[in-house]
C-alpha cells in the first residue's frame, strides 16, 4: 500500500539541553531515522522560561515543574517533528520509560541516561499533545512534506 505523506502521523520530539551538551544529537536522530521514521522539521533553539512553562503546562501542579522549566530553558534544545505510521506510540518506545532507571536497555534513555531530571529527550504522549506541541514549537511553513525513495521499502 502506498503511503501518503499528508495523512501520516506526526510526533514532536525534542533533544533536551543535556542531550545536546552531551553530544547525543546524531545518536538520537540516527535511532529514529534507522527505524524508518521521517524527519519533516528540525531546528535548534534556546527556549525562554515562559516558553518552557507553556510546553510543560500539564505539569504545572507538580513539585518539579519549576526546576524542569529552568532546565529546559537552560540551553539549546533540538526541536523536531518525525513522521511515520505509529510514530507517536513507537517513538515513546524508542525513548523508553520517563525514569532512566526503569527504561529498558536498548531504549534511548535506557542506554544513554541515568536520572529522571536529565533524561535527554522528550516525545509527545498522544495525538492531541503531538498536535499541540508541533503547533507550539513550529510555524506551519517550517514543516515540510516530502516523499523519500525508501518509503516503498518501509511500507
Ligand atoms: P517527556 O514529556 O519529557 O517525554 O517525559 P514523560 O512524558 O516521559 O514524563 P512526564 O511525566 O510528562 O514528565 C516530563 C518530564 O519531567 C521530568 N520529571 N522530573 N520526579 C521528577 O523529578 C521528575 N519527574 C518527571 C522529566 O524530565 C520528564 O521527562
Amino acid at each position: 500500500k502506498e503511503a501518503h505523506a499528508a495523512e501520516m502521523e506526526r510526533s514532536f520530539i525534542a533533544i533536551k539541553p543535556d542531550g545536546v551538551q552531551r553530544g547525543l544529537i546524531a545518536e538520537i536522530i540516527s535511532r529514529f531515522e534507522r527505524k524508518g521514521f521521517k524527519l519533516v522539521a528540525i531546528k535548534i533553539v534556546i527556549p525562554s522560561k515562559d516558553f518552557a512553562q507553556k510546553h510543560y503546562h500539564d505539569l504545572k501542579e507538580r513539585p518539579f515543574f519549576n526546576g524542569l522549566c529552568d532546565f529546559l530553558s537552560s540551553g539549546p534544545v533540538v526541536a523536531m517533528v518525525w513522521e511515520g505510521e505509529g510514530v507517536i506510540k513507537y517513538g515513546r518506545k524508542l525513548i523508553g520509560a520517563t525514569d532512566p532507571q526503569k527504561s529498558e536497555p536498548g531504549t534511548i534513555r535506557g542506554d544513554l541516561a541515568v536520572v529522571v531530571g536529565r533524561n535527554i529527550i522528550h516525545g509527545s504522549d498522544g495525538p492531541e499533545t503531538a498536535k499541540d506541541e508541533i503547533n507550539l514549537w513550529f510555524k506551519p511553513e517550517e514543516l515540510t512534506s516530502y516523499s523519500s525513495n525508501t518509503e516503498k521499502w518501509i511500507y
